[in-house]
């Protein structure tokens, strides 16, 4: 059944970087410590971007790293266009940006429209009082103290997604945490200053944005109260409505002025790949969405090619492009939740063999699993500290972080370093090099088409073909078992076996992923 005959573009050749190329996320506090205080910053990534270059990918996303309190470690911007202290200063971003493009690799950087920190000029002036400049650009409510305007609560708390301001008697509303006022993009000041906000980044540089719960910014005025399972958790899974779209147009109109190809790869946490893919528009919205149903699914063959097939019927129709992504800043690392390194080995095949664009989580081509954080370290009002540990750069990773890491390290953190890894064949690094390198010289892989096979239960087959180059096949064991009764006599191209290894046509073996192709 082939199920997704097009790569989107009519010119093959010409396939955006966003569509053909890879994407790895860095979350700038636990990449690379360039000053030796425990915490990532800026110099870091400039000095590790080496890393990326040989690990194979197109684009490097950058989670915040503009001036915050750090309430939620950078989610609460105060200064959208500053470097915050931490990380580095702003000709530091320019450094990173420059070295970047001169190795070939894209920069993306968070853009995070939804809310601001609770010490943004434009929030404190806004708590100066009711007739404030810059009062409406937030949400306020009137209502008694103990009565919030309506039944939201926020993330991270089963509280209210209100805060009531006692100097002016009314409430604001926050999605997150209380130190993260919601903007009202109702206000056509805020959308002016937030494409400001874009167009800072853009002018310096920077080819696309990762666009954070990019969904919740159109929200009606009306606040109505959610049914009681909504409610809960209003920034999740709620489709907000007409208003996110039109402020989308404007976003892309406003990167469509821009030369080159910019992007905006939308954080959309909703219930299933058709709501995902309505904010992609008429291609006239965002470029690209995250899938988070696909995130989510369980390591089952049957329940990956029911995401597969979902993501292409959403897609197809509207010219969209898959993503997929295992692991990111916000939930325990695939590792942790496969529970073998066999598993996490067969799922980086599937992610880099797959029709769409994949988005890497930094330390998952080291195989790393979350870090044990006792409870005095806890840091995070998310829990989520575990899959933001430190990476391990060298034989010595406590000394990469100066002796005195922000957070634990991950377990196994030396033997799991870059260093460690690189050149032994038989470990997680050097399988991610090889998957990356078959994926780039192999135009089937990185934007053929892509047809699901009829396989024995547990495993997954595919076939990616493209007008140029070979037809390559996939097969993936999703068990630990071995399963028999397979042809992939054909020759054999790459997967969890190493190189050279001889391997049984009929036969994959337990959590064993083959690629091979036709010639
Ligand atoms: O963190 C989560 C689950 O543990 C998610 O629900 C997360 O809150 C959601 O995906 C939205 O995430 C984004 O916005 C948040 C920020 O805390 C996250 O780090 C960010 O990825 C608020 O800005």
């Amino acid at each position: 059944m082939p199920i997704s005959t097009t790569d989107g573009h009519s010119s093959p050749d010409r396939l955006p970087w966003y569509r053909s190329g890879v994407v790895y996320q860095v979350y700038p506090r636990s990449f690379a410590d360039g000053d030796g205080d425990g915490v990532g910053d800026l110099p870091g990534i400039t000095a590790h971007l080496g890393h990326l270059r040989d690990l194979g990918v197109d684009a490097v996303w950058l989670s915040p790293f503009y001036r915050s309190p750090m309430a939620d470690f950078g989610y609460d911007v105060s200064d959208h266009c500053d470097v915050d202290p931490t990380f580095g200063e702003l000709a530091d971003a320019d450094a990173l940006i420059a070295a970047a493009h001169a190795q070939g690799t894209k920069v993306v950087v968070d853009f995070v429209p939804n809310h601001v920190s609770v010490e943004h000029p434009w929030f404190q002036d806004a708590l100066t009082g009711r007739e404030a400049e810059h009062r409406d650009w937030f949400v306020w409510r009137d209502g008694a103290p103990d009565q919030p305007p309506n039944n939201w609560r926020a993330a991270f708390s089963a509280s209210p997604a209100w805060t009531y301001d006692e100097a002016s008697g009314q409430h604001y509303l926050h999605l997150f945490l209380p130190e993260q006022p919601d903007l009202d993009w109702n206000h056509p000041e805020v959308v002016r200053a937030m494409h400001g906000v874009l167009r800072f980044w853009l002018d310096r540089g920077v080819d696309g944005f990762r666009a954070d719960v990019v969904y919740c910014i159109g929200k009606e005025p009306a606040l109505r109260d959610l049914p009681e399972d909504l409610a809960e958790l209003p920034a999740l899974l709620q489709d907000f409505g007409p208003g996110t779209h039109e402020q989308l147009r404007g976003i892309r109109t406003l990167l469509e002025s821009y030369p080159g190809d910019r992007m905006v790869v939308g954080e959309t946490v909703l219930p299933d790949v058709t709501t995902m893919a309505s904010y992609l528009g008429h291609d006239d919205e965002l470029h690209l969405a995250f899938n988070f149903s696909a995130l989510h699914a369980p390591w089952r063959a049957d329940r990956w090619r029911r995401e597969i097939e979902a993501a292409a019927s959403a897609l197809d129709p509207i010219g969209g492009w898959p993503t997929w992504t295992l692991s990111n800043h916000d939930i325990p690392r695939h590792r942790t939740r496969l529970g073998s390194e066999g598993r996490a080995r067969a799922a980086a095949v599937l992610l880099l063999t797959l029709r769409g664009t994949p988005f890497l989580y930094m330390g998952e081509e080291l195989g790393l699993s979350d870090a044990e954080v006792p409870e005095e370290r806890r840091v995070d009002p998310g829990g989520r500290d575990g899959c933001r540990a430190p990476l391990p750069w060298t034989e010595d990773p406590e000394g990469d972080w100066g002796g005195r890491a922000w957070l634990p390290l991950p377990p196994d953190a030396a033997r799991l370093s870059v260093e460690a890894q690189t050149g032994d064949p038989t470990s997680m690094l050097e399988h991610y090099r090889r998957l990356l390198a078959l994926r780039r010289a192999t135009p089937a892989l990185h934007r053929g088409a892509l047809e699901l096979l009829d396989a024995p239960a547990g495993v997954l087959r595919y076939r990616r073909s493209a007008d140029e180059g070979p037809d390559v096949e996939v097969a993936i064991n999703f068990t630990d078992e071995a399963i028999g009764g397979l042809d992939l006599s054909r020759r054999f191209l790459g997967g969890t076996a190493l190189p050279g290894a001889s391997t049984d046509p009929a036969v994959l073996g337990p959590d064993e992923a083959r690629i091979t192709t036709a010639d």
